[in-house]
């Protein structure tokens, strides 16, 4: 149930709701005091009074929902952000349904059910979910109570020698920390989506309700580390940004380019580190025709902050790879430049590699070839069909193979997905020798966080879930210390130096998400779960 108690006053423009707030959540009350983004002592339930907010203030910029008064909360007229809005400019196509000529078929990205659906018969949907037609100011029935989902931390620490650091603190030349990756579903993607969550409640799939249930679950796993995808920039700039920042977090933002309003956060606490370098990546190039998506990386080098200042720095990338289940081809160009750059950024003056974090949602599931190059380091792809890579789709009849090399020598980026600084002559020559390759590497060595299988009962884990899905496409990779996990003979980096997994928080099998009616619920409000993992920093 809805832990508040609706009552409707005032009419037209200007109805609000008026709701008694209980403090299901009040992590330190910064945002229900007016005092925006300062740090508070954790509230009174005792302290609760009424007052009162219109929708018309609620619109108004700059007043965003931790300005509402302490003890009450107040609710609109029951319509999603956006839903009166025309759909934004098109600068250009979108990214995902791009296309020319005899490559339409294979580019467009499939809608899988109401291909015509636009934001009118969004609220149409709304009106069946909910029965009756939607007045302003009056919310559908609350829904049933649902179970909350329940997610355990594993312990993985005895996997190893020593156990982990519950504070966090540094021992020896260690460091312990723990990361987070996220996909919190942008508003404006949700919204140009909605035949995919036609089994949610309307009231769960509010910004406000959305933000109110992010931000508290941030702010309860305090992840040191957090990558975060699908953050929509007014939400980053007006409410996330300012948020994190009054949490002690530095935020880092890339937007995608084109005409999608989201992008990639990575941010850090900033009294466990500091910020050595920032490198956004853009996989849109002009000119080469497979690059023509708006998708993005972000890179951070950080540096643990420590008395003793003998930790090696730590590489974080976040990236959010291209949805279009049959243009495999395009995302493992995507991962080459997120990797080509990441190795570049990883290493360090003395010739030697730092430890990397690779995060994201990759929108491949774990028995795919693109998740095999990832942790493998090689992909032998010539052949294969181009709907395969990401293993998103059953079928692939029909489809255009894979065959060298997958992203032309205009790039840069040679086929072991680095960087080339050579001459045009040396290119071309080495360029001719690689096309007869028919595999591409890459030269970082990562593992992933989790084992993509359930220990209780072997069921595949789930990352994303709606009503069209339910798969894991979202990880926290990284380059284990010898022993951990890291099989290569040839690493760049010291044998003692690498990341120690010590525990990851559990996720669910698609069993456990019906039973809280999937994603988005009442309770989780991305239709993605967020990976936890917490690491030691062997330098
Ligand atoms: O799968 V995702 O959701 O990681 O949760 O990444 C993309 C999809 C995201 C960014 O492009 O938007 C969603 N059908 C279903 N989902 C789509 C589609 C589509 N045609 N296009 C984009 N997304």
């Amino acid at each position: 149930m809805f832990a508040r108690h609706l009552n409707a006053v005032g009419s037209a423009q200007t109805q609000v709701v008026v709701g008694v707030w209980r403090p299901w959540y009040q992590p330190r009350c910064s945002w229900w005091t007016g005092q925006p983004y300062q740090q508070q002592p954790l509230c009174s339930s005792s302290s609760k009074k009424h007052s009162t907010f219109s929708w018309s203030e609620w619109r108004r910029p700059g007043i965003l929902p931790n300005a509402v008064p302490r003890g009450s909360f107040h609710l609109s007229t029951g319509r999603m952000d956006h839903f009166d809005k025309q759909p934004p400019f098109k600068r250009r196509k979108s990214a995902e349904d791009k296309g020319t000529g005899e490559q339409v078929k294979l580019q467009r990205s499939p809608k899988r059910s109401a291909p015509s659906e636009n934001k009118e018969q969004g609220l149409a949907w709304l009106k069946n979910v909910i029965g009756v037609p939607l007045s302003p100011g009056r919310f559908p029935p609350s829904p049933a109570t649902k179970a909350e989902l329940k997610r355990h931390w594993e312990d993985l620490s005895l996997l190893n020698s020593s156990g982990p650091q519950a504070d966090g603190t540094l021992h020896g030349k260690t460091f312990d920390f723990s990361v987070m990756s996220y996909n919190i579903l942008s508003q404006e993607l949700l919204l140009s989506n909605t035949y995919l969550y036609k089994h949610c409640n309307p009231r769960v799939l509010e910004w406000r309700h959305r933000f109110t249930n992010i931000i508290k679950e941030l702010e309860q796993h305090s992840a040191d580390i957090m990558c975060l995808q699908e953050v929509q920039e007014d939400h980053y700039q007006k409410q996330i940004k300012p948020m994190l920042e009054s949490l002690g977090y530095h935020c880092e933002y890339k937007r995608r380019t084109g005409r999608k309003p989201d992008g990639c956060a990575v941010v850090f606490k900033r009294n466990r580190f500091s910020l050595l370098s920032c490198h956004p990546v853009e996989y849109f190039r002009q000119g080469i025709s497979l690059l023509d998506r708006d998708n993005v990386g972000l890179i951070l080098l950080l540096q643990p902050v420590e008395p003793s200042g003998s930790a090696c720095s730590l590489c974080v990338a976040n990236t959010h790879l291209l949805y279009n289940p049959r243009r495999g081809d395009i995302k493992l160009a995507q991962l080459a430049m997120l990797l080509a750059e990441t190795s570049r950024v990883s290493r360090l003056a003395d010739g030697t590699t730092c430890p990397v974090l690779l995060c994201g949602d990759f929108n491949s599931v774990p028995q795919s070839p693109l998740y095999s190059f990832v942790k493998e380091s090689k992909l032998e792809y010539v052949g294969m069909p181009i709907g395969k890579v990401s293993g998103q789709e059953e079928s692939s009849r029909g489809q255009r193979v894979l065959a060298a090399p997958i992203w032309p020598p205009s790039l840069g980026i040679s086929q072991q997905c680095q960087y080339e600084f050579k001459s045009n002559e040396h290119k071309v020559k080495d360029l001719k020798q690689e096309a007869s390759l028919n595999s591409i590497e890459h030269g970082l060595k990562l593992t992933s966080a989790y084992s993509h299988y359930l220990k209780e009962n072997g069921q595949p884990e789930i990352t994303t879930c709606h009503s069209r899905t339910a798969i894991t496409v979202d990880y926290i990779f990284y380059s284990p210390t010898q022993g951990d996990g890291c099989v290569h003979t040839e690493c760049s980096m010291p044998e003692e130096r690498g990341l120690q997994l010590l525990a990851r928080l559990a996720l669910v099998s698609e069993a456990e998400l019906g039973e809280v009616n999937g994603l988005p619920n009442q309770h989780n409000s991305s239709d993605h779960l967020p990976l936890i993992a917490q690491f030691r920093l062997h330098s």
